[in-house]
């Protein structure tokens, strides 16, 4: 996806512009504040685990290099994007110190209690990596969870086992965060050595389908060795297990920022002036025209357009109607974002059968699954997430569009 590369500080300064010029409704001016903050940070990956897990080996295969390695081990370190590579250090005595260099060759200070590792790799202006050490007392643990969740995007929950007193602290994290979150089973060449991996995937898959977007054994040594090698080594890097879940984290991160991207451009449209140009041509005007004429084309797809444009009409329509009716009522917004896309499943039920169309289908059904589960909530939020589902929905039956 090419979303990463796109410079989205016109989108942000448009944002910051409506908010500023007090165009946004008091309803929804606290939504668009955190859309503008989002936007202007990179996504944040948490790499939780306890101690030993194999958090720092993950973060230097995600890196491709080792830029942690075994130094700092216990603490909080942040790795972000800057223009020289140098770490910033916070001492318990509330020193601040900035060492030129990489952690991973550097002397600390006994006293280190954080550090913030500064790269000028440029896929750190997307997404940024936190490793999250767990240690102490339970309530500890659990409170520090509770805070990584709230400031994450994604967590990378490093184990060996997952076993029931990870399990038991993990439960405790929002659904918002487990939704984007993933079970690292961590060293897992040593699982592969002895013999048990089959077997312990196995056991934690029903666990992992409920609490993460999946189980990923990963050897994180060998992924590093591959990436690091002087001519890439692909088929080690994907029998490591690094790709796949490179690859996922990285889908993850571009689907976030393609919401928060839809959902300004939504409030812009609505409430600001114009969009800017680069904003809007790739991700608004050119869908709603070019691909529903191609799919309009094909005569049994007629309604199939119709609905997709109605998904991104009404959803509009939508923000309209809140505004008029001083602000947004959850309910009306669920009911109609509940029957377009029952419209769209009729389209779709109405179409002759193809691989495409029961994509589409199963698309449009979990969608219907998750717009329930938004009804149970009632509130804003639920009604945004609908509004945002529609449109991501209509955006995804448009780069495959059945039929
Ligand atoms: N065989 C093998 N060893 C690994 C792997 N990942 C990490 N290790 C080793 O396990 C030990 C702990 O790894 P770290 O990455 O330092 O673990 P950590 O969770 O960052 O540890 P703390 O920061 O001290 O909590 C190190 O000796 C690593 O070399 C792996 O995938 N395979
Ligand atoms: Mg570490």
């Amino acid at each position: 996806m090419s979303l990463p590369q796109r410079d989205i500080s016109p989108l942000a300064g448009q944002l910051e512009q409506t908010l500023s010029a007090g165009r946004l409704p008091s309803e929804v001016s606290g939504w668009g504040s955190q859309l503008l903050q989002r936007l202007r940070q990179p996504v944040q990956v948490a790499v939780a685990g306890s101690p030993g897990s194999g958090k720092s080996a993950l973060i230097d295969m995600l890196l491709g290099r080792v830029v942690i390695g075994r130094n700092g081990g216990g603490l909080l370190v942040d790795v972000c994007h800057g223009a020289q590579e140098m770490a910033e250090v916070e001492t318990a005595a509330g020193e601040r110190l900035q060492i030129p260099g990489l952690l991973a060759q550097m002397e600390l200070p006994q006293d280190a209690c954080r550090v913030r590792q500064i790269l000028p790799d440029p896929r750190l202006r997307w997404h940024s990596y936190r490793e999250l050490p767990l240690a102490g007392p339970l309530a500890a643990q659990q409170e520090m969870l509770q805070q990584a969740a709230a400031s994450a995007d994604i967590i990378l929950w490093c184990s060996q086992e997952f076993a029931a007193d990870e399990q038991g602290l993990w439960a405790a994290v929002p659904d918002s965060t487990k939704d984007h979150s993933f079970l690292v089973l961590t060293m897992a060449d040593r699982q592969v050595m002895r013999g048990t991996l089959p077997a312990l995937i196995e056991t934690l898959e029903p666990v992992a389908a409920e609490e993460f977007l999946g189980v990923y054994p990963v050897a994180a040594i060998q992924g590093l060795t591959a990436r690091a090698a002087e001519a890439p080594q692909d088929g080690l890097w994907r029998s490591s297990g690094g790709k796949q879940l490179a690859e996922d984290v990285q889908r993850q991160v571009d689907l976030g920022r393609a919401s928060d991207v839809d959902q300004a451009e939504l409030l812009i449209r609505q409430f600001g002036s114009t969009l800017p140009a680069e904003a809007a041509a790739p991700a608004v005007a050119a869908p709603v025209t070019a691909p529903v004429s191609a799919i309009a084309a094909a005569p049994q797809a007629a309604s199939l357009a119709v609905a997709l444009e109605q998904l991104q009409t009404g959803a509009e329509a939508m923000l309209a109607e809140a505004d008029a009716a001083g602000g947004p009522q959850a309910a009306p917004v669920l009911a109609q974002c509940m029957e377009m896309i029952r419209n769209l499943s009729q389209s779709l039920d109405e179409m002759p059968a193809s691989a495409a169309v029961e994509a589409a289908r199963e698309a449009a059904q979990d969608g219907e699954e998750m717009l329930m589960l938004c009804q149970l909530e009632q509130d804003e939020d639920a009604a945004v997430d609908a509004v945002t589902l529609l449109i991501q929905l209509k955006k995804e039956l448009m780069e495959e569009p059945p039929g």
